[in-house]
């Protein structure tokens, strides 16, 4: 640990997703949503993004000069398959391109198949409520890796299940913009089935390939931790937003809450290494009020040091994450961690005290193979559209300009050196902490 070390062959890059960073994507459920007014923060649109569609070398020989050594990216499926059963040759050609271009450059690509968009016809067909697009996810999934298995090993199915869920089912802030905890059960459900329709497919053709899926998972601490109902929330909270799916995919069945939606089951053990989000920490509080939320209300810790978007900065989390991901003996790759942070304030402390959280990890134990920050380009960050500056490189939408931020080059180090130093000299990281006691996050 103290020689800040990481393995050899670690995996460094960046996280990226198809609509977040391409434009022109209007094919989606995501498009159709982003028309209607109050849906996106200041009325902005995926279109352009990143123009990363069109722009797809130029970025990555600025990434590759950065010194990463990998890149996650995914593709639109609503580009790939316009039409129920019909592949468009131009698009599929264009992945080719785009993962041939990060291979000429020695950067090891990660795919992901479904980034949160469907295709208007899915949505049209019920989305992921209808459990027929389980089917039409394994039949898509199927085609893309015969057209692109020589050129990607790495392939995520699905990316945050329980967010998809949460976001479009609970909170109803995504689409299709619903709050009904049921539905949001029956979802994962459809997620779940979809991933291991997807897997035995594309291991039965290709078992060479290296198939997981990315969790988003969340540190739940008790808000008060000598009161037995607050830890009876984070324990809730804990068991069905971090390890349903987790557990589900381990045991090849659905384990309780989702059980209920009859005796689906699937393959033992459908993931080859585990993808980990992670980002933050959120305090659970019991109240009786919160009946739709497991009687859990969330809380900010403070004081604290915070992103743009008010997450705790919790290095500790990841470090806690990946020593509870053991259990699941497998590789894992962090698929995403990053911050909001428009002035790239603390952004540099971020990265230095997550990296060093993992390193520690992984000399306790943890088999953490790579890190993909998340992201490299400020994007369109979905309902908050481009107010969230997430990027190690900033990029304004109207000029298309890409400016490497301090961070970047400090990620570039790391990247460079294979490398986490002991100290670095920072500006002191920014404090928000206006008043003591928690504070309801809606
Ligand atoms: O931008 C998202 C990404 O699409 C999924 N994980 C969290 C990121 C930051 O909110």
């Amino acid at each position: 640990m103290s020689d800040g070390k990481f393995p050899e062959n670690f995996l460094w890059g960046t996280a990226t997703a198809a609509h977040q960073v391409e434009g022109g994507n209007h094919a989606n459920d995501w498009w159709a949503w982003e028309q209607v007014r109050g849906h996106i923060k200041n009325g902005d649109r995926s279109d352009p993004a990143c123009q990363h569609y069109e722009r797809f070398a130029s970025d990555f020989d600025l990434l590759r000069s950065l010194h990463q050594n990998a890149h996650r990216l995914s593709v639109e499926w609503s580009r790939i398959e316009p039409a129920p059963g019909e592949f468009s040759a131009t698009a599929l050609t264009h992945y080719r391109d785009v993962l041939q271009a990060l291979r000429d450059r020695g950067m090891e690509p990660m795919v992901t198949l479904h980034h949160f968009t469907n295709p208007t016809w899915i949505s049209t067909l019920g989305g992921w409520e209808s459990p027929q697009t389980a089917e039409y996810f394994a039949r898509f999934a199927e085609r893309v890796t015969d057209e692109l298995h020589d050129l990607a090993r790495f392939w995520i199915t699905i990316n945050e299940p329980t967010v998809v869920a949460y976001q479009g089912y609970v909170h109803g802030e995504w689409p299709p913009g619903k709050r009904d905890f049921g539905a949001a059960l029956r979802v994962v459900v459809t997620l779940i089935r979809a991933h291991w329709l997807a897997y035995e497919r594309i291991k039965r053709r290709h078992p060479q390939l290296q198939v997981g899926l990315a969790h988003h998972l969340r540190i739940f601490d008790p808000s008060r931790w000598f009161a037995p109902q607050d830890r009876a929330v984070a324990a809730a909270f804990t068991r069905v937003f971090n390890e349903t799916v987790l557990r589900s995919l381990r045991e090849g069945r659905l384990v309780f809450p989702l059980r209920r939606n009859g005796k689906v089951s699937g393959p033992r053990q459908s993931q080859d290494f585990i993808g980990l989000n992670y980002y933050t920490r959120e305090l659970v509080k019991f109240n009786h009020r919160y009946r739709a939320e497991l009687f859990g209300q969330r809380m900010l810790v403070e004081p604290a040091l915070r992103s743009d978007l008010a997450w705790e900065l919790y290095p500790e989390g990841l470090y806690r994450t990946l020593m509870e991901l053991r259990r699941e003996q497998l590789p894992i790759y962090v698929t995403e961690n990053g911050i909001a942070d428009r002035d790239d304030a603390r952004r540099p402390e971020f990265l230095l005290t997550h990296v060093r959280a993992m390193l520690r990890a992984i000399h306790d134990g943890s088999p953490v193979r790579g890190y993909m920050h998340w992201t490299s380009f400020d994007n369109f960050e979905w309902a908050e559209g481009y107010s969230a500056k997430f990027g190690l490189i900033a990029c304004d939408p109207a000029t298309q300009e890409r400016r490497v931020r301090s961070s970047g080059r400090l990620y570039a180090e790391i990247c460079r050196s294979n490398h986490v130093p002991a100290t670095v000299e920072l500006p002191p990281a920014r404090q928000t902490a206006e008043s003591g006691g928690p504070t309801d996050l809606r």
